[in-house]
């Protein structure tokens, strides 16, 4: 029982919120419990819900932005360390404004075409689908080799994708579900 819940709440209560609370909820959770064991599932489900530090929620994921740029790759493998991908932007999350909300500058998305030149792929092997270029993306832009992308929130907000060089350093959006 407490194995369960520990990882949850230290993770997911107890860091954003100021230690005593969360000392706090972990206590009553644990005196809960031993009356009521059946409270475990609403307890483990609750803190299941609660964002991470940093991490604001959207739509049904939970998603990071960084505040430091750094190439494709290592943005990626920063997501990875963090238990999540680099953002797999579909349909259902840019057809909703609120996402322009959470999107504020150029950042790294999920999406490259690095194995096979203009077949593009999201970091989960899924083929693309739905996709919102800018208008003339992707582009190799003056011949370089552009296979990875990047959001610019400079751009318009439905069509704001564009190929870039993947070494260059920006920021990046991590993803996690729920
Ligand atoms: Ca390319
Ligand atoms: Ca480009």
């Amino acid at each position: 029982v407490v194995l369960c819940l520990l990882p949850h709440l230290i993770i997911s209560v107890v860091l954003p919120i100021p230690l005593l609370s969360g000392i706090y909820i972990v206590s009553v959770s644990l005196h809960l419990l031993w009356h009521h064991p059946s409270a475990l599932l609403s307890v483990c489900t609750l803190a299941l819900y609660l964002p991470p530090p940093g991490w604001l929620y959207f739509n049904g994921s939970f998603y990071y932005i960084s505040s430091i740029a750094k190439s494709w790759q290592d943005s990626r493998d920063d997501c990875s360390q963090r238990g999540a991908v680099l953002a797999i932007i579909s349909m259902k999350h840019l057809s909703k404004t609120n996402m322009c909300d959470i999107i504020s500058m150029v950042m790294w998305i999920g999406l490259t075409d690095r194995e096979t030149e203009g077949v593009w792929k999201w970091v989960d092997e899924t083929p693309l689908t739905a996709s919102f270029w800018y208008s003339g993306e992707p582009n190799n832009f003056k011949g370089r080799n552009e296979d990875c992308v990047v959001i610019n929130h400079y751009y318009s907000n439905e069509n704001n994708w564009n190929d870039a060089v993947c070494e260059n350093e920006y920021s990046w959006l991590c993803e996690k579900h729920m």
